[in-house]
């Protein structure tokens, strides 16, 4: 048995299984802005005297080049897509589930934990707690994540979290803690991210980023379950900053005003000091964790890393290695699921990692609001 720091013996944890649910509909970047566009010129032919008098400015049009150029995204899955692309709505169509139906949020994950539970060869009763980690839950409660145990038949205790896209590593970190220290033997944690909901479709600066998706992870003691990827060290850091916000809270009626379709009640960002700010901040945080734990950057075979912008991954991943990396070294899906939040790394490492042989090491990071960035080292078994 290992032992921490203080000589206490501590249990090996590792990542059995993991598994994604991806949404059947896709929106492609000419799709999205055509719809865009065409919402900004009903908006422009509406106020087009307060916009010739200049008592308002006309909405700029989006276009499928910057998108491509200053992201990466080419297309992003959505749970609904009629809704985000008519002009006349501009959010998702979900219709209300009856308090006994499952909610959506826990379908998706319900979905998600099925393959990764097949893939650790795990069933419910194997698992004794549940992690619902994610940027947005649809209820404060009961958690989904207790509704989420409830629909897989696992016994103990699950609770839900939240530290925006740094989520799944943050309960990386809970989880693989609580199984050192023998609290429990295993965990399901699930990131169902429904960013759809709470991205602002009608502003361009931001109406490309996101995608819908779910991811699913297990975590057991090393050698009792599939054979997997250790979890050798865990690292969260967070420093607050408004440059990423969403000021939707539960205290919205009590204050005058707020009911009122205002922007600052969906996802906003100052993009560009994200951008500056964050790439330093979670290069740091690697290249610390692993000059604390003796791991030269060099020996690493590959960086799952957040997916919100292929320019800031490209960044992070030559100032961690002191080069460019390598596609093999730090594959990108933001291309083809746009920013999910948490789930990001998630998806990169579920798709990118069986290829690996034993002993390759890696790490799994994201970052994002707060400001929140997460650090999992792993070696596979
Ligand atoms: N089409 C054409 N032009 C555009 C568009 C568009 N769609 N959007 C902006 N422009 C224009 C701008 O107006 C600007 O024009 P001008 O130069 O005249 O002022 C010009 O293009 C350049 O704009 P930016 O400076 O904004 O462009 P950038 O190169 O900085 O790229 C990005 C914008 C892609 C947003 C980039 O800044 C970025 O990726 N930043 C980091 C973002 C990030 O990582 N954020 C993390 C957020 S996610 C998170 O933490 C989870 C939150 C919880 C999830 C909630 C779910 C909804």
């Amino acid at each position: 048995m290992a032992k921490d720091k203080f000589g206490n013996a501590m249990h090996r944890v590792a990542i059995t299984g993991t598994g994604i649910f991806t949404p059947a509909e896709t929106i492609s970047n000419a799709e999205l802005v055509a719809s865009y566009n065409a919402y900004a010129q009903r908006q422009n032919t509406l106020h087009a005297e307060a916009i010739a008098a200049g008592e308002r400015e006309p909405m700029p049009m989006s276009s499928e080049e910057f998108i491509v150029k200053a992201s990466g995204v080419e297309r992003r899955h959505v749970m609904e897509k009629s809704g985000i692309l008519d002009p006349g709505v501009m959010h998702p169509l979900l219709p209300e589930r009856a308090d006994e139906e499952l909610s959506i949020m826990a379908e998706i994950a319900v979905k998600a934990a099925d393959e990764a539970m097949r893939a650790a060869g795990v069933t419910g009763a194997d698992i004794d707690a549940v992690i619902c980690a994610a940027s947005n839950h649809e209820r404060p409660y009961p958690a989904i994540a207790i509704e989420v145990q409830q629909a897989l038949g696992i016994k103990g205790f699950g609770f839900d979290m939240n530290v925006a896209c740094s989520s799944a590593t943050f309960g990386m970190q809970l989880a693989a803690d609580m199984i050192r220290t023998g609290s429990v033997r295993s965990v399901l944690m699930v990131n169902p991210e429904i960013t759809s909901g709470h991205q602002e479709w009608r502003d361009r600066d931001c109406h490309f980023i996101f995608g819908d998706v779910c991811t699913a992870v297990v975590m057991q003691r090393a050698g009792e379950g599939a054979d997997g990827w250790e979890i050798l060290s865990t690292r969260c850091l967070t420093e607050f900053s408004n440059n990423i916000r969403n000021n939707n809270g539960f205290l919205r009626r009590t204050r005058e005003g707020h009911m009122a379709d205002r922007r600052d009640m969906q996802f906003r960002q100052e993009g560009r000091k994200v951008f500056k700010q964050v790439v330093p901040m979670v290069a740091e945080l690697m290249l610390g964790h692993l000059a604390d734990e003796k791991i030269e950057p060099s020996s690493l075979s590959r960086m799952w890393l957040h997916q919100a912008n292929k320019g800031m991954n490209d960044l992070i991943g030559a100032k961690v290695l002191g080069r460019a990396p390598t596609r093999a070294e730090q594959p990108n899906v933001l291309q083809d699921y746009a920013n999910t939040s948490s789930a990001g790394s998630v998806i990169a490492f579920s798709q990118f990692s069986d290829d690996l042989p034993s002993g390759s090491l890696g790490v799994i990071c994201s970052f994002g609001a707060g400001y929140s960035a997460g650090s999992v080292i792993v070696r596979k078994m």
